[in-house]
């Protein structure tokens, strides 16, 4: 069962897919699961925060589309903090299309989001040539994916069956799937890394359907299953990002350990 397992000793599980097994090389060795969100609308506020809570971070979560000065330059320099502060970039891109749509949108368009995200989400609504179109985009670069198996959302159609679905796609794209976006520890299957959104420390909501309370990252790691946790306004919006990265940090880190000696 993962839920004991330390992410050293799940490498060989995620030999297929090389993000996820660089993933859980870097959690390892530079001792966090944490991944920020980072949800801010121009590019010299996205680097600024990439380049404070990156000695913090396995992952940086993005929205391109968020910003309103996108350039190629804002990734080039986004792919130089990732390797001065050794974390990976995560585009939160949600595709969501047949195939053919998933490969053009991932592929080209504006962001040419392949050349440089080495995650991205998709859901797996469309069945699994959402995750084909993702990998004829993919060509022979070191990518993966992340399937959204359940949302955080009030309302959310993720059923249990619609996670299980997800699942078994996953299972059968070994090389391309590396783990999922759940509320919960929807498999045991220790070479897929689970991701966990809606997590603040002492905070409720928004307004906006984020869950109806946020719960913390000690619950998110030792409640829900998260491997990986996913904050973003508990980090952005605080005064000093870089302090609230390290609480973060600690405090998923703390709780994976304490989950491994269970
Ligand atoms: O179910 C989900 C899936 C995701 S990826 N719920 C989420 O909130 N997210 C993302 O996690 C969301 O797009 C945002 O970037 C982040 C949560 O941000 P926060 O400010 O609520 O911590």
């Amino acid at each position: 069962d993962q839920k004991h397992l330390t992410f050293e000793s799940r490498l060989a599980a995620a030999a297929a897919q090389p993000v996820a097994h660089a993933l859980l090389a870097l959690m390892a060795s530079k001792k966090t699961n944490l991944c920020v969100a980072a949800d801010v609308t121009t590019s010299r506020e996205l680097l600024s925060l990439a380049d404070q809570v990156g000695p913090h971070i396995c992952l940086l979560k993005t929205h391109v589309d968020i910003l309103e000065d996108f350039t190629p330059d804002t990734v080039d320099k986004l792919k130089t903090l990732a390797e001065k502060h050794n974390f990976l970039l995560f585009e939160d891109r949600k595709f969501g299309d047949i195939g053919s749509t998933v490969a053009r949108q991932y592929g080209g368009g504006l962001y040419a989001t392949a050349e440089w995200a080495h995650l991205v989400t998709a859901h797996g609504l469309p069945g699994d040539g959402v995750i084909k179109g993702l990998m004829s985009a993919a060509g022979g670069r070191l990518r993966g994916c992340i399937l959204v198996a359940q949302m955080s959302s009030e309302g959310a159609l993720t059923s249990q069956g619609y996670a299980e679905g997800c699942i078994r796609m996953a299972a059968s794209h070994r090389s391309f799937v590396a783990g999922f976006v759940s509320q919960s520890r929807v498999t045991s299957d220790p070479g897929f890394i689970l991701m966990t959104p809606g997590v603040q420390i002492n905070k409720t909501g928004d307004d906006l359907g984020q869950q109806a309370s946020y719960v913390s990252p000690r619950a998110a790691v030792l409640e829900r299953g998260a491997d990986v946790i996913i904050v973003g306004r508990g980090v952005t919006k605080a005064e000093d990002p870089a302090a609230a990265a390290q609480t973060y940090k600690e405090e998923a880190y703390a709780a994976y350990t304490e989950r491994i000696t269970q």
